[in-house]
């Protein structure tokens, strides 16, 4: 193996700190070309490696960030580039000695891409193929693509590195503190892309901090299983005296250390500000740890420029839009001749506003030049999507314009089973770092069975992996066929994706509205087909996100599987103009008081903002009572209403319900200090059946602060229970809490029971449907309508003064 990607299996590698700013203070002119000096100062940028080599660096960063013809071209350098990028290896070489890695660095070109600037995209991969010539020659141990703003430029440069090199790649992208690139990619979607195209490291540096880096990092872990790299500023910069000063010190860059290593950063550096003491600093603290990490598993995704969505392994089946397809659409397949992308981008829009999450783009017409037109409808959908793009096309030459044309990491629509299929696709997946759709079909044609489409599968796999390919990026198409052709076909297409799943552990797409070709009323069938390839697992679907009812049963499935958690997709769909805002006040511009926001808060089930609004209402004198009372409780009782309207679904009342459990945690620890000396024992419980216990938890806290030893047994408890812990613990009074007219008989039955078993104690009854007059029925020896009156009434009972029942 490859002696650095051996080295970041084994430990934590440190790589030097800034360069340009060592540079300046060495005498590099302000306006001058840093890589220059590679020519004519050599033992200059030598003696800046030495210092980062004297305090432990592993990885020697190489002085050739600016050294693309591009770039040196500002300086009248650009016939020279083979000559300063060779010699920044062979300096940092020299100065790195035995053990230690060189690095070669690549920046952006400052140029833009087509459609936005006027770079293609083969002549940017020449460009940056140029340096990668001349570091592979030199002798480099790997390429490090660091500071890229536009996640194509970095496309372009990755596979510049695999076309004229075979060195390791490290591709860092640099984000703004409001967590994207300054071409709007979240690290998410960078890191999506980036592990497609097979780099080793994958990371950021410059632009932040090492805690904004950390952040960056955490999202890039949570898709790709890849080492990380930090490449943090000493902290963000600040003018002092017309100069810019890095405030952070040595320490401070090693604070997140210990997070890093868990996450499974491999390469821990420095970017502008970072000096040799910082890199000491980073060594030191490093040295010593433990250092193992064990690679989280892949999982599939799919990326745009702003945007990751995943694809199998569990996630919510993805919806491809596939309307962007000239069959039968006379309008779009005009355009397509006449080279216009307006019929692209309203679709576009249109199907991502109605639920899908991928687009497929088909460009295929008779007479329209296949790889122009894919090209164009990329860029066009690009331009107005963030959906990820399934590239629909039989032509490998339509393919890869679309590939080089696209953002982020595409699913190509597809590859099958045919040796020449294979042949030609697999590569093409693997050089753009794209996911492929594997058609169950050979040369042979479709298979009639299940285990047919299966084999077929399995040969895909193979080749696929043979090419390099990851088994999370192939997604295999078990193909629907018209049921009124043949009825059997249905169940076998169904049977073959549980079995492509279950067996090989992949994932699975179908293009589902075929099934009902030649029926009459066809989205009925479609629907009820789709809903049961949703059952079976289905990973994918292709369909027509404007038809109502596939949407409507997709929707339903969501829930039914888990997927839609609390329903709220479901509710927002088919529900949500139904109820009204949770605070109606704010709308007309009235100042909103703290009651109204707890209650609202309630309402909204808001249950990260609660605590702090309760806070918020204590420091503005709000007693712990009047919060409950008078923010708390309208709030939950406003649900209730919305509840009994069917306004809000019982998720949200949920929510709401949790909300409150928190607010009142937060309540419980304000009163705690209240609490005095033991004034008698209290059992409480919600009976059997009865899950509601936000009013009861009330009562047992303001019971336990006003000076009584409370046991919650909690809810839905059985009348056996209550009796053997009454009888256990010997206390004093039993409180029984039901909120349900289904439930009140439990108390009747507990209190019953009780008597029976001979045991002598106060019952005290409570909860929203019983009354006073129910309490006098049962012969519960007291009711109360809220906790506060359950206080009073249970102290003038047991409190000081009073004797137990006996
Ligand atoms: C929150 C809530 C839920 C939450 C409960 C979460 C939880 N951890 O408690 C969830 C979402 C789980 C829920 C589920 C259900 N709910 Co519900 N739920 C409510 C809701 C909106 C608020 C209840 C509440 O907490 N109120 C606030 C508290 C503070 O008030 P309280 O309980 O009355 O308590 C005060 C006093 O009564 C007294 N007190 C209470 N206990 C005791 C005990 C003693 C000893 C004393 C002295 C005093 C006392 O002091 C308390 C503090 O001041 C009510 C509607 C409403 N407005 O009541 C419906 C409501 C109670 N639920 C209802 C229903 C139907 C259900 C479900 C069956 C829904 C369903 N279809 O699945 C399930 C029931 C499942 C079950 N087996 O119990 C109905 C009951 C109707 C009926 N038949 O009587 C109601 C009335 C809604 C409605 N309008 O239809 N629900």
């Amino acid at each position: 193996m490859n002696a650095f990607r051996e080295a970041l299996q084994q430990r934590v590698l440190v790589l030097d700190g800034a360069m340009g700013t060592m540079l300046q203070e060495r005498g590099l002119k302000p306006g001058g070309c840093p890589e220059e000096m590679n020519l004519n100062a050599p033992e200059v940028v030598a003696a800046v490696h030495r210092e980062y080599v004297d305090v432990g660096a592993d990885i020697i960063v190489t002085n050739t960030f600016g050294g693309s013809r591009v770039k040196l071209a500002h300086y009248r350098l650009e016939d020279r580039v083979a000559e300063i990028n060779a010699s920044g290896v062979e300096i940092a070489r020299r100065a790195a000695g035995d053990g230690r890695f060189v690095a070669a660095s690549i920046g952006p070109t400052g140029r833009f891409l087509e459609p936005v600037g006027d770079a293609g995209f083969d002549e940017m991969v020449e460009i940056f193929g140029e340096q990668v010539s001349a570091f592979a020659a030199a002798g480099a141990d790997l390429v490090t693509l660091e500071t890229f703003l536009d996640i194509r430029e970095l496309r372009a440069a990755v596979i510049a590195c695999r076309e004229f090199s075979d060195l390791p790649i490290m591709a860092l992208m640099t984000f703004d503190d409001g967590g994207r690139s300054v071409l709007g990619t979240p690290p998410e979607a960078a890191a999506v892309t980036l592990d497609a195209l097979g780099v080793d490291v994958i990371g950021s540096n410059c632009g932040l901090g090492v805690d904004g880096i950390f952040a960056i990092l955490e999202k890039m872990r949570s898709v790709t299983p890849r080492p990380l790299i930090s490449q943090a500023n000493a902290g963000l910069p600040t003018l002092v005296d017309g100069r810019t000063v890095f405030p952070g010190t040595p320490e401070e860059m090693t604070a997140y250390h210990d997070r890093m290593i868990a996450l499974g950063v491999r390469v821990i550096g420095g970017c502008c500000g970072t000096t040799p003491a910082h890199i000491r600093a980073i060594r030191t603290a490093l040295d010593g740890k433990p250092q193992a990490w064990t690679p989280p598993s892949r999982r599939g995704y799919l990326s745009s420029r702003t945007a990751a969505v995943p694809l199998g392994g569990g996630a919510p089946c993805a919806i491809i839009g596939e309307r962007i397809n000239p069959t039968g659409k006379k309008l779009y397949s005009q355009e397509l001749r006449e080279g216009k992308t307006a019929y692209i981008r309203r679709e576009a829009q249109e199907q991502a506003a109605l639920g899908a999450s991928l687009l497929d783009v088909n460009c295929g017409v008779p007479g329209v030049d296949e790889p122009a037109a894919l090209e164009r409808a990329v860029f066009a959908v690009s331009g107005v999507s963030s959906l990820p793009l399934v590239l629909d096309s039989s032509d490998p030459a339509a393919l890869e314009r679309g590939l080089k044309a696209a953002d982020g990491k595409v699913l190509i629509n597809s590859v099958s089973g045919e040796e020449k299929s294979l042949k030609v696709i697999l590569p093409l997946a693997r050089k753009y770092g794209a996911a492929v759709i594997g058609l169950a079909l050979d040369e042979v044609g479709i298979p009639e069975t299940a285990e047919g489409r299966l084999a077929v599968a399995r040969r895909i796999l193979n080749a696929a992996t043979e090419a390099g390919l990851p088994a999370q990026d192939l997604v295999i198409d078990c193909l629907t066929l018209t049921v009124s052709a043949e009825q059997k076909r249905a169940m076998e297409t169904l049977r073959a994706v549980q079995a492509v799943k279950g067996e090989l552990g992949l994932a699975t797409v179908l293009g589902v509205s075929n099934i009902s070709f030649g029926l009459p009323c066809r989205p009925v069938l479609s629907a009820t087909f789709f809903a049961m390839a949703l059952a079976a697992g289905l990973d994918a679907a292709i369909i027509n996100p404007r038809e109502e009812k596939m949407m409507d049963a997709y929707r339903a499935a969501m829930v039914l599987l888990g997927h839609d958690e609390r329903a709220e997709e479901y509710i927002s769909c088919y529900a949500a103009a139904l109820a009204p805002p949770a605070v109606p006040a704010a709308e007309t511009g009235r100042e909103v008081g703290i009651r109204e926001r707890l209650a609202a808060a309630i309402i909204e089930g808001d249950r990260e903002g609660i605590v702090p609004l309760v806070e918020a209402a204590l420091a503005e004198g709000l007693s712990p009572q009047a919060v409950s009372n008078e923010g708390l409780l309208p709030g939950l009782e406003e649900v209730g209403r919305r509840f009994g309207r069917n306004q809000v679904f019982l998720p949200q009342v949920m929510l709401s319900a949790e909300t409150m459990q928190a607010a009142f945690a937060r309540l419980k620890a304000e009163m705690s200090g209240e609490r005095a000396a033991s004034l008698g024992k209290i059992l409480m419980a919600t009976v059997e059946g009865d899950i509601h216990d936000i009013g009861k938890n009330i009562v047992c806290t303001l019971l336990e602060n006003h000076g009584f030893e409370v046991f919650d047994l909690g809810k839905n408890v059985p009348a056996r229970r209550i009796i053997d812990e009454a009888r256990a613990l010997q206390v004093d009074a039993v409180g029984l809490s039901a909120l349900m007219t289904t439930t009140l008989n439990q108390m009747q039955t507990t209190i019953a029971q009780l008597r029976e078993a001979g045991i002598k104690v106060f019952t005290m009854v409570g909860g929203a449907v019983v009354t006073q007059e129910y309490a006098d029925s049962i012969g519960a020896d007291l009711f109360a309508a809220d906790a506060l009156e359950a206080v009073a009434k249970v102290k003038a009972l047991l409190g000081p003064g009073q004797k137990a029942k006996g």
